[in-house]
């Protein structure tokens, strides 16, 4: 049997017209599953299902705003009825705010956990019932190196990433008896619009990230399909609770010596 094989199985992947969340709902095509996302707005939805489509993969699109608790309600209720139970949720939808600690307003501050933390809390609770109900189910939470380390400027979005680990951790222990696994998925530095920013020609950060990664380069969203495959298939059934950390080696790495 290929524990690889996601033929039957219905996926939500959050904020994913592009970027990462596109990659990872890409691999669970690849797998046979049928494939839902949504995002802000409907220029985005189209565009991610058009997108999809010339990928071959008939993607159903929804707009819906992942903080809005009701809006999340109706639209697992909506999927439910018009796709099926929801077998995989990948919590990709995220922004980041880059603004010093002592400049930033509580409210930017606030609406980087609102979407990176609160939402993924959020969207989990709506389609755990039916996980329940089901028998089975894979919540993947996309974290962060900001999950572990802490950077000037980030200081919203690393405290949201973080307690994403930990919101990871708290979920698979209470729903893992329900054989529902909660892991995430911790990126590297990923060549996306998100990071497009830091990858200007020129930009400091890029030659630092470089340095910092003993691959020697930026990840792709493609790196992160089979990770993402492994957590949302059932070759990952007895993995609870876990961050499996995608980032070229970041983490393992103290640095360059000067030469
Ligand atoms: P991205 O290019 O910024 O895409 C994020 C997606 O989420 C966009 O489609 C965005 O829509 C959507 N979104 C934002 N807020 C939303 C909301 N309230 N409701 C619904 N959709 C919403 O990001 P990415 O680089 O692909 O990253 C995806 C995830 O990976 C994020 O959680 C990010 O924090 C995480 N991550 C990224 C990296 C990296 O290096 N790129 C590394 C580690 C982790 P809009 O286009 O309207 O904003
Ligand atoms: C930043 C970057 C990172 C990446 C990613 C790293 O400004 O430091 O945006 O936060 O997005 O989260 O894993």
């Amino acid at each position: 049997m290929n524990q690889f094989n996601l033929t039957g199985k219905t996926a939500l992947i959050t904020g994913a017209s592009y970027g990462i969340g596109y990659a990872i709902a890409q691999a669970f095509a690849e797998a046979g599953a049928t494939i839902v996302f949504n995002d802000l707005t409907s220029e985005l939805v189209n565009k991610g299902i058009a997108s999809y489509a010339a990928d071959g993969i008939q993607a159903r699109g929804y707009v819906c705003d992942v903080t809005d608790e009701a809006a999340v309600n109706a639209l697992v209720a909506q999927i439910s009825r018009e796709v099926g139970t929801i077998d995989i949720l990948v919590n990709n939808a995220g922004i980041i705010k880059r603004i010093p600690a002592i400049e930033m307003s509580a409210a930017d501050f606030r609406q980087v956990i609102d979407v990176d933390l609160t939402a993924p809390f959020i969207v989990s609770k709506a389609v755990a019932p039916g996980m329940i109900a089901k028998g089975s189910g894979k919540i993947i939470n996309i974290c962060s190196m900001m999950s572990e380390l802490g950077r000037e400027t980030v200081s919203a979005y690393a405290s949201a990433k973080g307690g994403l680990k930990m919101l990871t951790r708290n979920l698979a222990c209470e729903w893992a008896a329900h054989n529902i696994q909660v892991n995430g998925i911790g990126p590297g530095y990923i060549a996306t619009p998100q990071t497009a920013p830091l990858r200007e020609p020129g930009h400091p950060f890029n030659d630092f990230i470089i340095a910092k990664t003993p691959a020697a380069r930026w990840g792709t969203p493609a790196d992160l399909k089979g990770p993402a495959l492994f957590l949302a298939s059932s070759a990952s059934d007895f993995v609870n609770g876990h961050i499996l950390y995608v980032d070229g080696g970041i983490l393992a790495y103290i640095g360059k010596q000067p030469q």
